[in-house]
């Protein structure tokens, strides 16, 4: 099996930007945001991608983007301009279902972390200090744990496959200001509140999430993807259990895959037997099903 969409080209249409699993082209004020089929583990890309797997974040993203439209404004364009769609029109197999077209937004150099439970960075930094960001925790917190309210816990965006740092809330505040600074966080736990409602009404722990955030014509909206098994920690709320690392709902079978082969998580990163993908692209539909109420993807065009 692999019919995964690995890398974009759009012609002539330059590349802005390439992260990990997303490319970024931009025609003026217009940006097109593909979501390939590439996965990550353990901070690298691997050889093989999960089918598919940019259409199901993407339409995730879309029903986000819907879902939250009464709390707060977004990135999506709601009509491309004639001439990018013309220019496009070569590019539809490739990108269809899997693209947003996308306003240009200065983005703030920011990445709005909550958590609802404590894992991952947070936990490391809670395991060696006692806080996350700054935020003093209660003692005696096990790894994965509910946290007593949500917190909000910023990141320094590094470059490219650095890793971002967590900052205190001072220090963003110093970055952009603190007008800004309060309103994201402000927006951050309402749509945290308003997502990880709707995530457990569907047996899912929403148990951390990142956002990005832009200014457009002076207005704050939610850019990048959102809510999506690459920006959010899901956990199943049937098997939570805390005292120890949850199992990943999207990426268990890759990881557990990886161990058991031993990789160094040295470059080059392995490509998976297809049996790991299959399982894997099934993992990420049955999130899009459960969070949606869909029962698959829009079909291709
Ligand atoms: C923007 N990224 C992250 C990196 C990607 C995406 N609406 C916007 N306006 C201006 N810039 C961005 C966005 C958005 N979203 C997002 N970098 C810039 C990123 C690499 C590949 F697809």
């Amino acid at each position: 099996m692999n019919d995964a969409l690995l890398t974009t080209s759009l012609g002539e249409i330059p590349l802005t930007a390439r992260g990990k699993v997303r490319d970024l082209y931009a025609i003026g004020d217009e940006l097109v945001f593909i979501a390939t089929d590439r996965i990550s583990a353990f901070d690298h890309v691997l050889g093989s991608g999960i089918p598919d797997k940019g259409k199901i974040l993407t339409q995730l993203s879309h029903f986000w983007f819907e879902f939250l439209a009464d709390t707060v404004a977004n990135h999506l364009l709601a009509e491309p301009s004639a001439k990018l769609l013309e220019l496009l029109a070569p590019f539809k197999q490739q990108i269809a279902g899997r693209s947003m077209i996308v306003k240009r937004a200065e983005m703030f150099p920011v990445e709005c972390v909550v958590r609802g439970y404590i894992s991952g960075s947070g936990w490391k930094d809670y395991l060696a200090t006692g806080s996350v960001c700054g935020i003093e925790l209660p003692t005696g917190l096990r790894e994965s744990d509910k946290l007593p309210e949500p917190i909000f816990t910023p990141a320094a965006k590094i470059n490219i496959g650095g890793h971002d740092e967590n900052i205190s809330y001072a220090t963003m505040v110093e970055t952009i200001g603190a007008q800004y600074a309060a309103e994201l966080k402000r927006l951050s736990f309402a749509i945290y509140e308003k997502a990880s409602a709707h995530a457990a009404s569907k047996g899912l722990i929403l148990a951390d999430t990142k956002f990005e955030f832009g200014l457009v014509g002076g207005q704050i909206v939610l850019a990048d993807e959102v809510l999506t098994p690459d920006s959010s920690r899901y956990w199943p709320a049937i098997s939570y259990a805390p005292g120890g690392a949850q199992p990943s709902f999207d990426k268990q079978y890759v990881r557990d895959y990886l161990e058991s082969i031993r990789w160094n998580k040295q470059a080059p990163a392995p490509s998976l037997p297809d049996e790991v993908i299959v399982k894997t692209r099934e993992k990420y539909l049955e999130a899009f099903r459960l969070l949606t109420g869909r029962d698959g993807l829009e079909v291709n065009e």
